[in-house]
């Protein structure tokens, strides 16, 4: 079977709730991926951050296949011996007291979500069924019924009713907004540090600082999502750390799992997290014991290939360079660290170039029609990233 059987393949069994770049991915290595051809391409997109670490890292994937060897699934029934130590690592590189492992970064927000309203009613005082979570426009947390409620594009909410109530949504990058909204019933503001699928969108310096402050003012939990944003990939362990910012909760996954299985958690101090009781929330796989060892190894290379310092001097080579390509079309490049994005102008459909990208050898992908987004694994060495952006210059140079 070749590229065209596999795509009619996908269209002819498959829900057709994406719109992929019309190329098959069968390999991949590192920064690179290869088609069914054989056709090499750079990844620039690293599955949304999921695969910081690079396609099938040897450390992780000798982590999973020994893991696969010993024991792979036990549930919450039965302690496992896989857990404990990933919690602790995952503690001690957060920062936070405490960890409760899920799989998804849905259900790592839902988590924090049941976590706030929960610490509403104990601890602050909030009557049951009153407790508000502030969200910001533009949002993306996932793709479940209550996060969809609180989703401003139209794409994810549609027709998915009735709606979660209990979520309230001011603009994103005004401080002020969340101040006003705040009510005796506020549990938790909840905010992506940088808006991912709002296209890379970074929020005015100062602002996240603010937020913690009107938070901790007003006895609100913070919750910052970094399940795009998170290990490493924004040029500092987590993009909250650009404002020496410390959240109340974290939501964590994509890159948790190390490009291998879905691994996603959700980190507070204990005083929050205590209010989880057994019976009040769980998982079959949370916490399994594969996940768990893969959970260590993606921590571990993060660390020891210091990806953090890593990501941030080669995203300001990135953006300086992109910046001087000769494209009439682009109003702004953006992003942090190797979290980028390239602005066209408004009406302007970046389809097409993607396809081209595709055609000269590498995979990007627009969102919104006029942006894309660029932000491959961060084991790109330098020659690679300037490979690939010889790649996207001679593209962009194209454009009419
Ligand atoms: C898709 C977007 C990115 C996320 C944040 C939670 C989740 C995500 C900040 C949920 C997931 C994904 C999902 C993926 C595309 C992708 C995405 F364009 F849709 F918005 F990355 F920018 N919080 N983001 O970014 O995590 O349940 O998917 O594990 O196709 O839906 P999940």
């Amino acid at each position: 079977m070749n590229t065209k059987d596999f795509i009619n393949m996908d269209h002819t069994y498959g829900a057709h709730n994406y719109h992929p770049l019309p190329v098959v991915i069968s390999e991949a290595k590192g920064a690179k991926v290869k088609d069914p051809e054989g056709k090499e391409y750079f990844d620039f997109l690293s599955a949304y951050s999921a695969v910081n670490q690079g396609h099938r890292h040897p450390k992780i994937i000798k982590a999973l296949t020994d893991q696969l060897n010993r024991c792979t699934l036990t549930s919450r029934a039965f302690h496992n011996d896989m857990m404990g130590p990933f919690l602790k690592k995952l503690c001690d590189f957060t920062g936070f007291e405490m960890a409760l492992p899920m799989n998804t970064g849905a259900e790592a927000v839902e988590t924090a979500l049941k976590l706030a309203r929960r610490w509403g009613a104990e601890k602050k005082g909030i009557k049951n069924g009153k407790q508000e979570i502030i969200v910001a426009e533009n949002n993306f947390h996932g793709r479940t019924i209550s996060i969809v409620s609180f989703s401003t594009d139209p794409d994810a909410r549609v027709n998915y009713g009735p709606y979660t109530p209990g979520f309230k949504i001011v603009p994103y990058n005004d401080a002020k907004a969340i101040e006003k909204a705040i009510t005796k019933n506020t549990c938790a503001v909840l905010l992506e540090p940088i808006q991912g699928e709002a296209g890379v969108f970074v929020p005015d310096a100062g602002y996240l600082k603010a937020v913690s402050d009107i938070c901790k003012k007003n006895n609100v939990l913070f919750i910052a999502d970094e399940i795009q944003t998170g290990f490493c990939r924004t040029g500092k362990k987590f993009a909250v750390d650009h404002e020496g910012v410390r959240p109340d909760v974290m939501t964590l996954g994509k890159a948790l799992g190390g490009g291998v299985i879905p691994v996603s958690a959700v980190v507070a101090d204990k005083h929050i997290m205590e209010v989880f009781t057994p019976g009040s929330h769980g998982s079959t796989f949370g916490g399994y014991p594969l996940a768990m060892a893969v959970g260590i190894a993606s921590i571990e290379v993060l660390e020891e290939e210091n990806l953090a310092d890593k990501a941030q001097e080669l995203g300001e080579f990135f953006r300086s360079e992109v910046k001087k390509i000769k494209c009439d079309k682009i109003v702004q490049v953006r992003g942090k660290g190797l979290l980028n994005a390239v602005v066209f102008e408004k009406g302007f459909e970046a389809w097409e170039v993607c396809v081209a990208l595709k055609e000269a050898g590498l995979l990007a992908k627009q969102t919104h029609g006029n942006i894309i987004r660029f932000a491959p694994p961060l084991v790109i060495t330098k020659e690679e990233l300037t490979e690939g952006l010889a790649i996207i210059k001679s593209v962009f140079e194209k454009i009419k």
